[in-house]
């Protein structure tokens, strides 16, 4: 038999269909988890292999799609080194007492990712590899920098101005931030690689707030410190507004790369090069009617061609997301023929 679908488009390889998942597609969006979540809280979620575990199949009970994704969160690394995360209805991840200064800084640990809850992951791996081994599993982390967000600002943000600030006023603290996130991120990935991940994403959401210079300066290294501890499984590289960085992005070292929808991916594809692209479709235009959404699918797959492509969305699927509109997708993918 030959390997999945996303094994061998993740190598380069032509394969007869592109291979389908979307980012977040497990979630809100969805009645069954929204029905686990009014009896066990997000985090108990993310505490438990077996729930986890439970979660990560529900996209595959009801969609044909060609990998799963652990159940998690990329701020479980902030737990790790020492700050809580709380989850406020309606305001998304609270910090309640983030990291300002190089004294708060020094009050953070660097764990051994195999004795904190971060061992769930890649236990949630390991117990969905023996129920479903036909069906390959991503791993995922935060990168450094978005991470580095979430713990200066102490939550979301436009404009994530305490970040910036303490990147201007003392480089050298955000640095040593970086490196202690980037060696925990990259634990993580790998232990999530030997769990039998067949890829594992990093998550830079927030690096589009920098200028390239600045990304260059931060948000690289960081990065390039983190894959360097990961090896045994293709990395992807997700950006969230990385239009900017689209030439530089080959000096991550990941071996593929997301592309959000504000890219044509033909473009993408000349400026990066014969790398693998996933994307990327707006997660909005799961909202339009179905004769709309093929189209577009379409569009996308013919742009991207029949190797080195992962059909996704360039964005987290939104919790309010039609199912119809999921579905029009997935089907589009599959009846995609090519010229
Ligand atoms: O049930 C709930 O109320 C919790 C909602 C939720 C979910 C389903 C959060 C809180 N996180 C998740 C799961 C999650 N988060 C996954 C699961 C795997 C999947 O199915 O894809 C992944 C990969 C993430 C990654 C994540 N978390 C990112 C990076 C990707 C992205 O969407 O930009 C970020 C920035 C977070 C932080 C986060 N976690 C949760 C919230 C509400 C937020 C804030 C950002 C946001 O709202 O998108």
């Amino acid at each position: 038999m030959s390997d999945p679908l996303i094994v061998r488009a993740l190598r380069g390889e032509e394969v007869e269909r592109t291979p389908v998942w979307f980012m977040r597609q497990a979630g809100r969006y969805m009645a069954v988890y929204r029905e686990l979540r009014s009896r066990v809280s997000f985090l108990d979620l993310c505490r438990s292999a077996e729930l986890a575990c439970e979660v990560t199949f529900q996209p595959l009970d009801a969609f044909r799609l060609d990998a799963a994704i652990v159940f998690s969160d990329i701020l479980t690394v902030i737990e790790a080194v020492g700050r809580e995360v709380e989850f406020e209805k309606g305001k998304g991840p609270v910090i309640h007492d983030p990291v300002r200064s190089a004294a708060d800084a020094k009050s953070l640990r660097r764990p051994d990712v195999s004795e904190t809850t971060l061992r769930v992951a890649s236990d949630t791996i390991r117990l969905f590899r023996q129920s479903r081994p036909d069906m390959p599993i991503l791993g995922f982390a935060g990168a450094p920098f978005t991470l580095l967000c979430y713990l200066i600002q102490g939550g979301g943000s436009k404009s994530f101005d305490e970040v910036k600030k303490l990147l201007w006023t003392d480089p050298q603290t955000a640095q040593q931030l970086l490196d202690l996130l980037a060696d925990v991120v990259g634990d993580h990935m790998q232990a999530q690689a030997e769990a039998g991940a067949v890829g594992v994403q990093i998550f830079d959401t927030w690096a589009g707030i920098l200028s390239p210079e600045d990304w260059e300066r931060f948000a690289l290294p960081s990065i390039q410190r983190a894959l360097a501890r990961v090896s045994g499984a293709p990395t992807i590289h997700y950006t969230r507004d990385n239009a900017p960085f689209l030439d530089r992005l080959h000096k991550t070292g990941a071996d593929a790369f997301g592309i959000d929808w504000r890219v044509d991916i033909g473009h993408a594809r000349a400026v990066l090069g014969d790398v693998p692209l996933q994307g990327n479709m707006d997660p909005v235009a799961l909202y339009a009617p179905p004769d709309e959404i093929t189209r577009r699918v379409h569009r996308i797959l013919d742009a991207a061609g029949p190797r080195n492509h992962i059909f996704n969305l360039g964005h987290g699927v939104l919790p309010t997301t039609p199912i119809s509109g999921v579905e029009a997708m997935i089907e589009a993918v599959h009846s995609h023929r090519r010229a």
